[in-house]
């Protein structure tokens, strides 16, 4: 199945599909890293823009969804090859999934069809870093070619970070994922990591970009 051809599967099934045919795309954007990291509080500083700060832990999938429009300006950033002129409205929905191990087999499940893949760590915690590289693996195996951003998440706790700005970069430069540092707590960088997911979805819809570009936020 082709990208556009997927996309518009899940346009098919989403539960307001009426609405949803009406604008020009609907996006899958998937959230995964290990527990605590933060996934569920970026995604839901995005959509409803609240924090909450006891740990509730995700069972499973949860999702979210937002209307945004997105500018020319922003359209045509980081190298699209089709040049747009109007803004584009597109629904995000994000995929927000628990991070604890027994969701393992049930995770990737939910990967299928992806427009965009945000993988969070926490900068204070070195072992969540590390998992990186097991979260890559499981995405990609369900979505070898899906755009990957890497979120390092608790911007607000910078001066108590354990892995430093030069270490990630030389990682997210390696593997060419793009990078973002947000505080889902102070809602730093939030709306920029779910618009770059936006754009790439667009783009990765109309194959127009080459995607792993470390594009850094
Ligand atoms: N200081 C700070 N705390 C945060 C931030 N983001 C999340 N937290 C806290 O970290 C804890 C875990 O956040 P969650 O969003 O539930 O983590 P999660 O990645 O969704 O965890 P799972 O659902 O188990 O995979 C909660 O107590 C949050 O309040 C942040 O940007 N800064
Ligand atoms: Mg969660």
């Amino acid at each position: 199945m082709g990208k556009n051809a997927r996309i518009e599967h899940f346009t098919r099934y989403s539960k307001s599909g009426v609405e949803v045919n009406k604008m020009n795309q609907l996006q899958k954007i998937i959230c995964v890293g290990s527990a605590f990291v933060g996934k569920t509080s970026l995604s839901r500083r995005f959509t409803l823009n609240t924090f909450i700060h006891s740990y509730i832990p995700t069972l499973g999938v949860s999702w979210l969804t937002k209307t945004i429009t997105l500018t020319p300006e922003q359209l045509n950033e980081n190298l699209s090859k089709k040049v747009y002129t109007d803004p584009l409205t597109v629904r995000t929905s994000i995929w927000d999934t628990g991070g604890q191990e027994m969701f393992t087999y049930l995770r990737p499940k939910y990967y299928v069809g992806a427009s965009c893949a945000i993988l969070v760590f926490d900068i204070t915690n070195q072992s969540s870093f590390d998992d990186i590289e097991m979260w890559v693996n499981e995405v990609t195996s369900k979505c070898p070619d899906v755009p990957i951003i890497i979120v390092g998440n608790k911007f607000d706790l910078n001066e108590a970070r354990s892995i430093s700005r030069d270490d990630i970069l030389n990682y997210t430069k390696l593997h060419k994922f793009d990078y973002v540092e947000t505080s889902a707590l102070s809602s730093y960088n939030v709306d920029k990591l779910f618009y770059h997911a936006s754009r790439l979805s667009i783009q990765y819809g109309d194959e127009t970009v080459k995607f792993r570009q470390n594009y850094v936020i």
